[in-house]
């Protein structure tokens, strides 16, 4: 353990309330992990911001009549409320739209095109000649091809929950239009070259979960393919180039960077040297499994491709997906519990008791149960741990006046006790 470390969570996307999922698998877990290490001397900052960009923020915010702007303003505001409401502790939340990231991410991308690792390549689009705009990812909508839902993204489909290769029946999500299909150019990160380099790196951290980091190999072996990092949109990190004009990044580009820039610009307002900071800290990315392929292989290669200059992370904690009742959460389909909601009816710590306690150090799903919950709480918060703060209180109060007096002797019976609370920490 060094006695630096970064902490970074996922970055909620500014788009629709937190739930009881994203604190279980994400938010909570680093949580507690940056105030173990801060707890134990580590100079430990949790760090974390909201994930502005991309195709559904820009398509919701124009559905609300409001500026992706004003959008992504309302969402960093409150998820930000709710976090600290539900005691998530973060030294520093801020946005991916912030101009110290879209400074960043457009350096980053200058180092990699000169290193060699970008190419521009015509690729097909949908285009609706009705709202004079292509039509990426959440743009289309139509017929999934697997489960044959109709009125799903072209994206996903929130019905059977795949990844359609080509949408039947496509429709302009804006004006329900057909779209016709135009060229445009894109610019591709250069995926395939790094797969040595990220077997490589995944074989010698010893400290990346060993469940995730197999079937990581796996996909680097049966081969990796180049990122298309474009999007024909008007909102996103503009594309530095003079070619590029009116493209922005995927935000799978830009988003992670942002852990990067949130933390340097926090470190260089306390008077610290960020980068410095970066490269001799431990560095913790925590996730849910389903960000996996972004964090084990985009994020690494991007870091790769710039010599390291900003070194890998350390940890990646992968956690699986929390269920409700035994069942997958949907928002879609009103299966979740909203964070905000939750603790209208009770306290932060009930809840953080409960999702740590059944929290498994592995991608295993955990399942939030209501009778569970409250026997758990009555039982082992409040009956066993409740209980026993309540007794030593009052004993001291009875004892001591309040106040615990030093240590006199320091026997045997002491040091066998603080050996067994020293080894159980590490
Ligand atoms: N905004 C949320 C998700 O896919 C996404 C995470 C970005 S982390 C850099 O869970
Ligand atoms: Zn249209």
């Amino acid at each position: 353990m060094r006695s630096k470390a970064i902490i970074t969570s996922a970055l909620p996307y500014a788009n629709g309330e937190i739930h009881l999922g994203h604190i279980a698998s994400t938010y909570l877990p680093a949580d507690v992990t940056t105030r173990f290490l801060k707890l134990r001397g580590v100079e430990a900052y949790y760090i974390c911001a909201s994930d502005d960009f991309g195709t559904p923020i820009l398509l919701q915010s124009e559905k609300e009549g409001k500026t992706p702007s004003e959008y992504v303003t309302y969402w960093n505001k409150r998820d930000y409320d709710d976090f600290t409401a539900a005691g998530i502790d973060f030294d520093f939340f801020y946005k991916t739209s912030s101009s110290e990231n879209i400074q960043f991410v457009q350096d980053v991308f200058k180092k990699l095109d000169a290193a060699g690792h970008i190419y521009e390549k015509e690729i097909i689009q949908f285009y609706c000649s009705n709202d004079k705009k292509f039509l990426p990812d959440r743009y289309v909508k139509g017929i999934c091809p697997y489960c044959k839902a109709a009125d799903q993204y072209s994206d996903l489909c929130e019905s059977c929950g795949r990844v359609p290769e080509e949408i039947f029946d496509p429709r302009c999500s804006i004006c329900g239009a057909t779209p016709t299909k135009e060229k445009t150019t894109h610019y591709f990160f250069k995926l395939k070259n790094f797969g040595d380099s990220l077997s490589k790196w995944l074989d010698e951290n010893e400290n990346l979960q060993k469940d995730v980091k197999k079937y990581v190999q796996n996909w680097i072996k049966s081969g990796l393919i180049d990122w298309d990092i474009t999007r024909d949109i008007v909102w996103g990190v503009p594309i530095p180039l003079d070619t590029a004009k009116g493209k922005v990044f995927y935000g799978w580009f830009d988003n992670h960077l942002a852990y990067i820039s949130t933390a340097i610009k926090f470190l260089e307002d306390k008077g610290i040297n960020g980068k410095e900071f970066w490269n001799s800290a431990d560095i913790y990315h925590f996730i849910g499994k389903d960000i996996v392929y972004h964090h084990y292989l985009f994020l690494p290669a991007m870091r790769l491709g710039i010599n390291s200059e900003y070194k890998l992370p350390d940890y990646i904690p992968t956690r699986g997906h929390l269920t409700l009742q035994g069942k997958k959460i949907s928002k879609s389909r009103n299966w979740y519990i909203g964070l905000k909601q939750f603790l209208e009816y009770y306290p932060a710590d009930y809840l953080r008791y409960y999702l740590v306690a059944i929290n498994p150090y592995s991608q295993d799903d955990l399942n939030f149960d209501w009778n569970e919950f409250t026997n758990r709480i009555n039982s082992e918060l409040i009956g066993n741990v409740g209980n026993f703060v309540n007794r030593a209180l009052g004993f001291t109060k009875k004892a001591f006046d309040g106040v615990i007096p030093e240590t006199e002797v320091h026997d045997d019976k002491d040091k066998e006790a603080e050996n067994r609370i020293k080894n159980l920490s590490t």
